[in-house]
């Protein structure tokens, strides 16, 4: 058969720090074109609509699959889905990844038939088995573990067995040069591991992998690494190097083979002093930048996101970060009961301290606990106002002055950091890059002003909405914990974490799931 890939097109923040690879989409292509369909990937963050309207005209695709990781994304997917079924009617048309998982029958609702299937999970799994239904046996669809359709729902999804057998599909994306993060442009994405093992209460991460944790070998890793062209590597894990054995194997391989590479990993304050010497082997192997979820400034805070990390301990890690000489940004939620002296507060803050701040906006997502407890206050249930960058709770100040005031502080906060000191060293880089040709982030730097502005916000708020978020939500309904699971959790087998590893994050948790 004649397979197309689709990721939707760039929500707000890629149109200025960052546009990264599809690297799920990539990996479920590899596991179909392996069964020798033919296979192509069209990624709109780069690419326009007409380009994917003209492949449809042209290529003919037999069976079209989208990847909806973001809620944001969901009324593009839709549309496209149902443009490209009126043209195409016997393309068989599916979504899959983390969001749509969580929203399943409504995307299929929403599709009025233009869509044939939702498959919920790890996309590697199944989809082998989806096509041959396709393909041969319509009425087996149904009985896909993961699928959704509209004569009924296989049975639950399926985790990939070896996470060292899969491949991504790098090559099957057009224009590897458009991929960038900050100043690492060109960047690359790879996956060290799968999951976490916290259960944080705003977050979607642990309850869609049934918080479960898997790793992929060093020698695999180092395999994938040494392929890649890029200099820049992101690497996708939700919390990186939890495990020390692991990423110091994974060092010592890359070390090996002498591997050189600029990395930037996300992970958390608690899990950087723990492992303090993995984080000093990964200084000297190239990890040049660390994004750290803070998320709040005070203890208050802290609870109110469940994340049980003493605020001492999120600034003694700071403090490590600083003085192993990277490069940090952090993260803090905004809540929309901020009102004007909690921003002035923030801003004297983050004027103190040398990182890069980055404000979202807390936002309950299905699949997390704050969605069971909160999406009866929701002001809006447009979809594209889901990006942690808009307001979708009611705030406290008038929603303009909670706009002005946000962005204000990104600025400031932006600002900090491209003034005199820091310009020279920046300049020197964006020359660099400007000489291999790489010009993303001069041009997201650029984009800035455009793109956050309090009239646009606004002005996304007034857009006519056609598809809505749907709310189940009975008043003051207790959290059902399982039924927020994608893939079901399998207690402590499914954690691929020694046992001193597994207190620490029970000691640093606040759930009480398996
Ligand atoms: C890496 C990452 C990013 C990268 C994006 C990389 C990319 N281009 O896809 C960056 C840093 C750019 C990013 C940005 C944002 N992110 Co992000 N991100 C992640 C993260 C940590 C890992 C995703 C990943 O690459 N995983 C590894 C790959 C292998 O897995 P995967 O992509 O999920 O794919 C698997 C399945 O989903 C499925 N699948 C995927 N596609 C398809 C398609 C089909 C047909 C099928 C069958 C299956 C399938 O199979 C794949 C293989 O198993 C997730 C958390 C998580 N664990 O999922 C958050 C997450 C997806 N991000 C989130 C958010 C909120 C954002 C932002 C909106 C934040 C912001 N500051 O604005 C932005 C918006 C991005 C944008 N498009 O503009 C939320 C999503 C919330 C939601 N429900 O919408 C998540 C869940 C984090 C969280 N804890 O809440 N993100
Ligand atoms: S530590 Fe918390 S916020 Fe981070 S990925 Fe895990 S559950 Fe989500």
């Amino acid at each position: 058969m004649k397979l197309l890939f689709v990721h939707p097109g760039p929500l707000l923040y890629t149109n200025v720090f960052l546009r990264l690879e599809p690297l799920g989409l990539e990996l479920v292509a590899e596991a179909a074109r392996r069964r020798k369909h033919s296979v192509r990937l069209i990624d709109l963050q780069g690419e326009s609509p007409g380009a994917y309207h003209r492949m449809i005209a042209e290529w003919l695709p037999d069976f079209i699959a989208f990847s909806c990781n973001y809620l944001a994304n969901v009324p593009e997917i839709v549309d496209l889905a149902v443009a490209t079924k009126s043209v195409l009617r016997r393309a068989f048309i599916c979504v899959g990844g983390h969001s749509a998982s969580f929203i399943a029958e409504t995307i299929l609702e929403h599709g009025e038939g233009a869509i044939d299937c939702v498959l919920k999970g790890e996309g590697e799994a199944s989809i082998v088995e989806l096509l041959e239904a396709v393909a041969s046996d319509v009425n087996a669809i149904a009985k896909v573990p993961g699928a959704v359709t509209a004569n009924g729902n296989g049975p639950p999804p399926r985790f990939v067995e070896h996470l060292d057998d899969l491949r991504p599909a790098r090559d099957l994306v057009t224009n590897r040069r458009k991929y960038f993060l900050g100043v690492l442009d060109p960047c690359a994405s790879v996956e060290f591991s799968r999951g976490c093992p916290w259960d944080c209460s705003f977050c979607s991460a642990w309850t869609f992998y049934g918080r479960s944790y898997r790793q992929l070998s060093p020698e695999r890793i180092v395999e994938d690494l040494a392929s890649i062209p890029e200099h820049g590597i992101f690497i996708v894990d939700d919390v990186a190097f939890i495990q020390e054995r692991h990423a110091i194997a994974i060092g010592e391989a890359i070390a090996r083979k002498n591997i050189r590479k600029n990395y930037y990993l996300e992970t958390r304050g608690d899990v950087l002093l723990k492992n303090k010497e993995v984080f000093k082997f990964w200084k000297e192997l190239g990890v040049t930048q660390v994004f750290l979820g803070i998320e709040a400034i005070d203890e208050e805070g802290l609870k109110k996101f469940r994340k049980r990390i003493p605020l001492g301990r999120n600034f003694e890690a700071l403090e490590f970060a600083r003085s192993l000489g990277l490069y940090v940004a952090i993260n803090l939620i905004a809540d929309p009961d901020w009102d004007l002296e909690r921003f002035r507060v923030i801003r004297d803050w983050c004027m103190d301290v040398p990182e890069v701040v980055n404000i979202s906006i807390n936002t309950p997502y299905p699949g997390t606990e704050t969605w069971l407890t909160e999406q009866r206050r929701l002001q809006t249930r447009d979809y594209r106002l889901f990006d942690i960058q808009h307001a979708v709770l009611p705030t406290k100040l008038p929603l303009d002055v909670f706009y002005r005031e946000l962005l204000d502080t990104q600025w400031v906060l932006y600002r900090k950091h491209m003034n005199w000191r820091t310009t020279p060293t920046l300049a020197r880089v964006l020359a660099h890059n400007l000489r291999r040709g790489q010009i993303n982030f001069i041009r997201g730097i650029m984009n800035y002003k455009r793109v956050y502005n309090v009239e646009k916000m606004l002005a996304d708020h007034a857009r006519p909405v056609r598809y809505e978020l749907p709310t189940r939500a009975e008043p003051n309904a207790p959290t059902a914990r399982p039924a927020l699971y994608i893939h079901a959790p399998r207690r402590r087998a499914a954690r691929t974490i020694d046992g001193s590893t597994e207190r620490f994050v029970n000691e640093t948790r606040v759930g009480t799931s398996g």
